[in-house]
């Protein structure tokens, strides 16, 4: 049994070798993306087991993939190869510093990953993780890929804890079927712990804040909004071992304790990826057992990091520094 498995699509990725538009910026840099993968990089940088479950082709890209994602100490022994389907790619710029804005060019479509269903994916392995990561991506990229995190997520079978990414991304929904993000809503109703932006539930589902999204989504044990750079609000059930945390915590309707716990204050160079981080962070100290407030620490330090490169992936802390600074008083986190 491995501690984590993050099933989903991941990609090559070109990042603009200077600042512009994708249309006028005349060089990248190749680096990966996928959100699942990032987030078990995270976790094998943790000092996690690892595996990683996608489907890439059997292209100069997928050996790429794969390879650069088995450095980081992922197994990716059940990632199946594709003979006709190719591998997707994406483009994306950093952003303005000012408004996050970045474009992205998603080259995705018919790709090896959205090839995904419950009978192309080795379940086995899917599900030999004590945690198993999904997001809301999978569900845009094709049918048996929404089949597929339907069977993941269904409730009343023996399965991992099942950790959530909602992953709004309104570029994959405008070409994708029917039905539109509100089966994210779904989706997350299946899981057990679900990460969701106030901003995505707003642009997805039309929820204003943190106890709205909580209102609607009452199913998961652990339900954790990030209010951008301000913070996370997270609402814990009490019978999921998460316990109160003095001070910063208050007993909530529906058995939860619900904790506000601030983010670190970084000079942002690229947003994308922050969050992957931050599941990775999260996830590893709920693996360890710690208390509500930490594990979200550990998901800001992760986050601190990523937010602080051009790429996807950064190099985090090591867990005894990550351990030191999440232990820091409070007015250090603000
Ligand atoms: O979270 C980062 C991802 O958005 C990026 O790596 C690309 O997986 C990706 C996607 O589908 O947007």
């Amino acid at each position: 049994v491995v501690d984590v498995v993050a099933l989903g699509e991941s990609m090559v990725a070109f990042l603009p070798t200077r600042p512009g538009r994708l249309a006028d910026v005349p060089s990248f840099d190749r680096g990966i993306g996928g959100a699942e993968s990032n987030v078990a990089c995270g976790l094998a940088a943790a000092g996690h087991s690892v595996r990683w479950v996608g489907r890439v082709g059997a292209d100069a890209f997928g050996d790429h993939l794969v390879a650069a994602i088995a450095a980081y100490g992922v197994d990716t022994s059940a990632v199946r190869r594709d003979p006709d389907r190719p591998t997707g790619v994406y483009f994306r710029t950093a952003g303005d510093r000012a408004t996050d804005a970045h474009e992205v060019a998603y080259y995705r479509a018919g790709s090896a990953a959205s090839a995904m269903a419950p009978d192309t994916v080795d379940l086995a392995a899917v599900r030999s993780g004590r945690v198993l990561h999904l997001s809301g991506i999978t569900a845009a990229l094709s049918e048996g890929c929404l089949d597929l995190l339907r069977l993941l997520t269904a409730r009343g079978v023996d399965r991992p804890l099942v950790s959530f990414d909602v992953n709004h991304r309104p570029g994959l929904w405008r070409t994708a079927g029917a039905g539109g993000p509100a089966v994210l809503l779904d989706l997350a109703r299946g899981a057990d712990v679900v990460f969701v932006g106030d901003d995505e539930a707003r642009e997805a589902w039309g929820l204003d804040g943190p106890d709205a999204i909580r209102a609607a989504l009452p199913e998961p044990e652990v339900l954790v909004v990030k209010q951008g750079g301000s913070g996370v609000t997270v609402f814990a059930r009490t019978d999921a071992g998460a316990g109160a945390d003095a001070g910063a915590s208050r007993a909530a309707g529906g058995g939860d304790v619900v904790t506000f716990v601030p983010a670190l204050r970084v000079d942002v160079v690229a947003a994308v990826g922050a969050g992957d981080a931050f599941a990775a962070g999260f996830l590893s100290a709920t693996l360890r057992g710690l208390p509500v407030r930490d594990r979200a620490r550990h998901g800001h330090l992760m986050a601190a990091a990523a937010l602080t490169v051009p790429g996807d992936l950064a190099v985090p802390p090591s867990r005894g520094h990550a351990d030191r600074l999440a232990a820091l008083d409070d007015d250090a986190w603000g």
